[in-house]
């Protein structure tokens, strides 16, 4: 249960999380920066992470025993809650006969029937252990398809850390203020051009000078690595029409959004068809399992049907397979879409309400269970739909509120450039609960 004693608010050396203090401490010995991925590292916030112990639902308890509402979901995964029960009993069926084999298997086939029934633009698939790995070879079977060298991506959007995509990148890369990694040479950035989100303009007239040079387009079609923003459908349109006729391709990243925003993704909200898509997250059910798919005769150009190198030991890994079935079934024979939207509009209100009350300037951006509410410093709120806009968010403003939602008992993404996520374990009353914890932070 969530600590019905309020603490004292915004106290990061909270006595309360003393395991985890120490627990970083040994972390910081042995793993750089003590955490295997930046994203969980606090540096957005400031503070120190907190280790956790277990979850179930819609709850996370930390190793001092402390109770949060979680809305991250593993930053996504999730969205059943953690151990649902049909997750849980297929992992542990898949485990009682085997953990990898290193060969095919029937479930792979069933699982990538499941992704082609549930997003029509995919016609075959491949399965790999990460987004990162989706990115990375869509990224490359586009360059071997088309012949062409050069990617265009939009700054604040993330599609892992594959070096060729690591230019203006979002999330971790741009909380920590990364966004060009060291370590990515000249070399290999300058076939990767960057342009704004949401600007047409911008993608057309490069098309005029470069078209023929482009292999691809590749845009999360909702972004949540720059905090979460919408597409405009002069944009959408922008980059299918202009993709096609200059005989390029149109990657869609729904690494975070597939099965999220709808059983079909992004693509089946926002009616758009790409040529590409790469998954991860819920495809896994939490378990490390990414994807890319789209029309077979591009598909077909990925060894050993084509000549495109892609290989992985771990690809399509039983007990990963078996949580991204169970995953995806459950979303398909109970599709939580219209509830989770429901909670979501429950939450963005309640938000809303909470900084109008304490007097705080917010845009806040949501589609289903998705959502953002960039503090931002002038007196009216701004449209926040692209980096140039999100990158002015006050992130001091956002780490005051992180943490006072902590000392709340809420677990929000430790960064202003992410979006947060609930699951179909979260209720009415835990909503209710949050936005009561936001009035209480925000009007300290
Ligand atoms: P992974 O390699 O982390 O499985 O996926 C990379 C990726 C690709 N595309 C999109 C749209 C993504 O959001 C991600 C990963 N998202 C971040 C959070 N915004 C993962 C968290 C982390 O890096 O620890």
């Amino acid at each position: 249960m969530i600590p019905s004693s309020q603490p004292a608010p915004h106290d990061r050396t909270a006595a309360r999380r003393s395991h985890s203090r120490e627990a970083f401490a040994r972390a910081r010995r042995l793993i750089p920066g003590g955490v295997n991925s930046p994203a969980r590292a606090f540096g957005g916030v400031g503070g120190e992470p907190i280790f956790f112990a277990s979850a179930q639902g819609q709850h996370l308890t930390d190793i001092d025993s402390n109770t949060y509402l979680d809305y991250i979901g593993s930053w996504g995964p999730m969205i059943l809650g953690h151990r649902h029960p049909r997750v849980v009993a297929a992992i542990e069926r898949a485990l009682a006969t085997g953990t990898s084999y290193g060969a095919p298997t029937e479930a792979e086939s069933h699982l990538a029937e499941l992704i082609i029934s549930a997003v029509p633009s995919i016609e075959k698939v491949r399965m790999v252990s990460s987004g990162t790995e989706a990115a990375m070879s869509a990224v490359r079977l586009a360059r071997g398809f088309t012949g062409r060298d050069v990617i265009v991506k939009f700054a604040g959007n993330y599609h892992g850390h594959v070096d060729s995509l690591l230019v203006s990148a979002g999330s971790a890369a741009a909380t920590l203020g990364v966004p060009d990694s060291p370590g990515v040479t000249a070399g290999t950035a300058k076939d990767t051009v960057v342009l704004e989100y949401n600007e047409p303009e911008q993608l057309e007239a490069l098309f005029r000078t470069r078209g023929d040079e482009i292999a691809a387009v590749l845009m999360e079609p909702v972004v949540g690595n720059m905090g979460l923003v919408v597409p405009s459908s002069d944009f959408l349109t922008a980059v299918r029409e202009t993709t096609r006729r200059h005989g390029s391709l149109f990657v869609c990243d729904e690494v975070m959004t597939g099965f999220r925003l709808a059983l079909g993704g992004a693509q089946q909200l926002l009616g758009i068809e790409p040529d590409l898509t790469t998954l991860g997250k819920i495809v896994g059910g939490g378990l490390p399992l990414g994807a890319y798919g789209g029309r077979a005769d591009v598909m077909n150009h990925i060894l050993p049907a084509g000549k495109v190198f892609q290989a992985g030991t771990l690809s399509g890994n039983p007990l990963a397979v078996a949580a991204g079935t169970a995953t995806l079934e459950q979303l398909r024979d109970h599709p939580p879409y219209a509830m989770l939207d429901r909670l979501g509009a429950r939450l963005e209100a309640g938000f809303r309400a909470a900084a109008a009350r304490g007097n705080v300037t917010v845009w806040v951006a949501r589609v289903g269970s998705m959502m953002t509410m960039f503090f931002q410093k002038g007196p009216e709120a701004v449209p926040v739909t692209g980096w140039q806009t999100a990158s002015q968010s006050d992130t001091s403003r956002y780490a005051e509120f992180f943490w006072g939602m902590i000392d709340r008992g809420v677990y929000l993404p430790c960064s202003q450039y992410e979006a947060l996520f609930f699951s179909t374990a979260h209720t009415d009353a835990d909503i209710d609960r949050t936005v009561a914890a936001a009035v209480e932070t925000l009007s300290v």
